[in-house]
């Protein structure tokens, strides 16, 4: 055994160092190990230091077996370090050496945002936000809005049926105006609700055609309520969310549960664009909610938020909005 002139022996030395390395795991930790051991007045470099007072057969011996412990030593210092800053900060975790970066921050979906901005308009002019369901029964869907089983306008909305074993009347809402029988049923006149939410339709999609989309619905009812009023609420939606200068079409179209029935069209560099369906609540629907139709008459409306925002934000395809593609979303 290599005896040094400290009376240190290199392997007892060797032992105690390695010992002591195995528990050490906190840099302040490895840090003084590093001092006891391979410091300028460490354990090991007092040996090599000592080595000058033997004579020469000892110095030889002893000598190679102190500077081979002060390679081995080192090696296995730096392998410890590396586990230790490996197990300290796994890959993705915090590195807490690192300079401070600005975290980035989520934004609102740009359909939320058209969203709240259309309902904020008609809050304004009187009207109450309210949600529904998205999965729906058959009977608001349809038959409370005047189309039974087996009316063609049902062709018109392409629908996606809920497979269930209790139940065949449920399916993903078509359009949102089945919350105008709900809102119906369960309030009595006047009544002046926009409803935001998702519809869904099993139909292939285009530039202008999700078939997954969101719709915001409007329903006005009180005791003289006209077609005047219909019109002038949605001029003035037009004036705030597109300005006074943008010009707004409206044209028959037919739905069921209204009479007599629009569409409203925007302008779009030339091109109608359209962005709503609407009309005066039909009789049968007031009565078939109970309303009495001899006393009350309404207005009702269902507009496409995505095709807002495309007009207002020049998007030219509508598929843009559900890809979370974060260079389209990080634009609004
Ligand atoms: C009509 C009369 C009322 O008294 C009340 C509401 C309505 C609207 C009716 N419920 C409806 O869904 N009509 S619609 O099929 O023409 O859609 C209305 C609006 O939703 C469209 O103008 C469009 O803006 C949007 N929309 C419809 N299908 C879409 C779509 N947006 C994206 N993708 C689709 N596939």
């Amino acid at each position: 055994m290599a005896e040094t002139q400290t009376g240190e022996s290199v392997v007892g030395l060797k032992d105690d160092a390695v010992a002591a390395l195995l528990v050490a795991e906190s840099s302040e930790q490895l840090e003084a190990w590093r001092v006891e051991f391979l410091g300028r007045k460490g354990r090991l470099t007092t040996v090599l230091r000592g080595l000058g007072s033997l004579d020469i057969e000892q110095r030889k011996v002893a000598g190679a077996a102190a500077n081979h412990l002060r390679v081995e030593l080192e090696t296995l210092f730096e392998e410890r370090q590396q586990q230790a800053i490996s197990t300290r900060a796994p890959a993705g975790s915090i590195d807490v050496t690192l300079p401070g970066r600005k975290s980035s921050l989520g934004g609102l979906h740009p359909s939320t945002q058209m969203i709240r901005e259309i309902t904020q308009a008609f809050n304004e002019m009187g009207f109450q936000t309210i949600e529904g369901p998205e999965i729906e029964l058959e009977r608001y869907n349809f038959d409370l809005l005047n189309i039974p089983a087996g009316h063609p306008a049902r062709d018109k909305w392409d629908t996606i049926w809920v497979d269930s074993e209790s139940r065949g009347d449920m399916l993903l809402r078509t359009h949102t105006s089945p919350m105008q029988a709900r809102v119906m049923e369960t309030s009595d006149p006047p009544v002046r609700v926009v409803v935001p939410g998702k519809c869904y339709r099993y139909e292939s999609t285009d530039a202008t055609h999700e078939w997954h989309f969101n719709q915001v619905e409007g329903l006005a009812v009180d005791e003289g309520i006209t077609f005047a009023d219909l019109k002038g609420t949605l001029y003035e939606f037009a004036r705030r969310i597109f300005g006074a200068s943008r010009k707004v079409r409206f044209r028959c179209d037919y739905f069921p549960f209204v009479e007599p029935g629009v569409d409203m069209s925007i302008d779009w560099n030339g091109n109608w664009i359209e962005i709503l369906g609407a009309g005066m609540v039909h009789p049968k629907v007031l009565e078939g909610v109970g309303y009495d139709s001899s006393k009350y008459t309404g207005f009702a409306f269902g507009m496409g938020p995505e095709r807002v925002s495309m007009l207002r934000n020049d998007i030219n395809d509508i598929r843009h909005f559900f890809a979370n593609d974060l260079r389209f979303l990080t634009q609004f």
